[in-house]
């Protein structure tokens, strides 16, 4: 696994999975085209980066997780959905057959121990520190025209919980204000933004720590949906199989990432509220400006030869498509310990994420589909689902179209469609309030009896099995033909 991300960025060079940009391109809107192009290519692009932006101290990377086969190397996986597996093992822990059993056993304890943080004393992002450092010495990108201004938007935001000392890490964008101020986009669902609710309740000062550029697994953590209270170092741990390496900030007292190229310390007061915005977003439309607390920076600290790394996000595909992807595979084993019932779950990117969720499930009793929605709309982020339709667990969800297939031809609007209301995504800008709206659930199972549909429904089109089995020879036989 990958220490830190100059090592993830030299092997994908290796691989030649890296495009070098040697020429002046400008962090100033350029960039950020290019990095749009590049995502928007088939299969994603390559990773980029930008050896010397114009103005800039440092080069910039880009679309570094933006491919399967880079997610899933910075995963180190071979597939999604080896981690899957990974995951799903860990967690259904063998039972003991007898006491002898149990005490083999032990080392599950010592797997549990292997997940906490290791702190150390000496770390590559404190090789230099700059208490009066500035954010003018990064590279910030401004992404599109209608931007508020230039935007850190892969930061790792590390707070705590005044009151229980819980950590949270969160990938929350940061609007570069000027030299020592940022915003802070944590939304109101979100850990950091919980910590700060508790922070004003005491009318104390939040200390924040942000690591730029730390090492592949810990960046995907942090943008991981971790029920609350949960360490995404925990994940970390996990899916990189060894202890993440921490070092104590200079002036906060919180720990960072040793491995990071950049950190940031500093802290949101109480209180303070300034305008955030507009930005182009995953959604492909702009977040309106908004009220969002303010980011004091008060130490730099960073390696001699730091890399910026940041991600763009615009209409999909983007780089996030992958980011999603990772968590789809990674959750599901888990929210299957709730919900057996679920085959597999999908949220295209197309449809913007949680926007619209595709959910099979083995349909058990009447009303089940229904179950599956309201246990979605009441599980953690799952909450921002907004279009959720669950079909059987034949329907393969992976295949957009086969559930646009069967939506359209088992679904009556008028029968199966559940509407209801609730907490939205911040960044949905249809609802009719900020971050409270509708949301709708389709059952597209085949109806049962039970469920007060007894007309006859049409059963699925397949060839008959003698037939098919007669064609696939006939056809091998025809390609053989043609490829010869
Ligand atoms: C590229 C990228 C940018 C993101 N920007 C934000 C953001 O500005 N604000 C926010 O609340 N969530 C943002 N997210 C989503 C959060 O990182 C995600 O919901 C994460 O699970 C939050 O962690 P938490 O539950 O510990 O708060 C972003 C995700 C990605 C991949
Ligand atoms: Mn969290």
């Amino acid at each position: 696994m990958f220490p830190d991300i100059t090592s993830f960025i030299d092997e994908l060079d290796r691989r030649g999975e890296l495009a070098r940009v040697a020429e002046p391109v400008s962090p100033h809107l350029e960039i950020s085209a290019v990095v749009d192009r590049a995502c928007k290519s088939p299969g994603g692009g390559p990773a980029l980066l930008f050896e010397q932006p114009s103005g800039a101290s440092m080069p910039v990377a880009a679309n570094l997780f933006g491919s399967l086969s880079r997610m899933c190397l910075a995963l180190g996986v071979a597939s999604l959905d080896e981690v899957a597996r990974e995951i799903e093992e860990l967690t259904t822990p063998p039972m003991p057959k007898g006491f002898m059993d149990a005490i083999r056993m032990m080392p599950l304890v010592n797997r549990l121990r292997d997940l906490m943080p290791k702190t150390v004393k000496d770390a590559p992002c404190q090789e230099v520190v700059k208490p009066d450092g500035g954010l003018d010495e990064l590279p910030v990108l401004t992404t599109w025209p209608g931007d508020g201004g230039p935007f850190i938007t892969l930061p790792l935001v590390i707070t705590r919980d005044p009151e229980t000392g819980m950590r949270n890490i969160g990938l929350y964008r940061m609007q570069v204000y000027d030299r020592r101020t940022t915003g802070m986009h944590w939304q109101r669902h979100k850990g950091g933004a919980q910590h700060h609710r508790v922070a004003e309740r005491l009318g104390r000062r939040l200390e924040v720590a942000v690591a730029l550029g730390a090492d592949p697994v810990l960046t995907y953590s942090a943008t991981a949906p971790m029920p609350e209270g949960l360490d995404e170092l925990m994940l970390a741990a996990v899916l990189a199989k060894r202890r993440v390496e921490m070092v104590q900030c200079r002036t906060v007292d919180l720990e960072v990432p040793a491995s990071a190229q950049i950190v940031l310390e500093g802290y949101v007061e109480p209180g303070e509220r300034r305008r955030e915005g507009p930005f182009g977003d995953h959604t492909g439309l702009y977040s309106l400006a908004d009220d969002f607390p303010v980011f004091h920076l008060q130490c730099i600290t960073h390696r001699k030869h730091p890399v910026y790394v940041t991600t763009v996000v615009g209409r999909p595909p983007m780089e996030d498509l992958y980011l999603g992807l990772a968590s789809e595979r990674i959750f599901l084993p888990l929210i299957r310990k709730t919900l057996p019932e679920i085959v597999d779950m999908h949220f295209p990117a197309a449809g913007i994420f949680h926007n619209l969720v595709l959910v099979s499930i083995d349909k058990r009793y009447p009303g089940h589909a229904r179950k599956i929605m309201n246990a979605f709309w009441g599980l953690g982020q799952l909450m921002f689902s907004k279009c959720i339709v669950v079909v059987d667990r034949d329907v393969n969800v992976q295949d957009e179209a086969e559930v646009a297939w069967i939506a359209g031809t088992h679904v009556d609007p008028a029968r199966d469609v559940v509407i209801t209301t609730g907490p939205v995504d911040d960044l949905d800008a249809a609802a009719l309030f900020p971050a409270f709206g509708g949301k709708m659930g389709i059952d597209a199972t085949r109806k049962w009896p039970s469920e007060g549909v007894t007309r006859e429904f049409p059963e699925r089109l397949v060839m008959a099995e003698g037939p098919a089995r007669k064609a696939d020879e006939i056809v091998a036989k025809l390609l053989q033909r043609t490829t010869r």
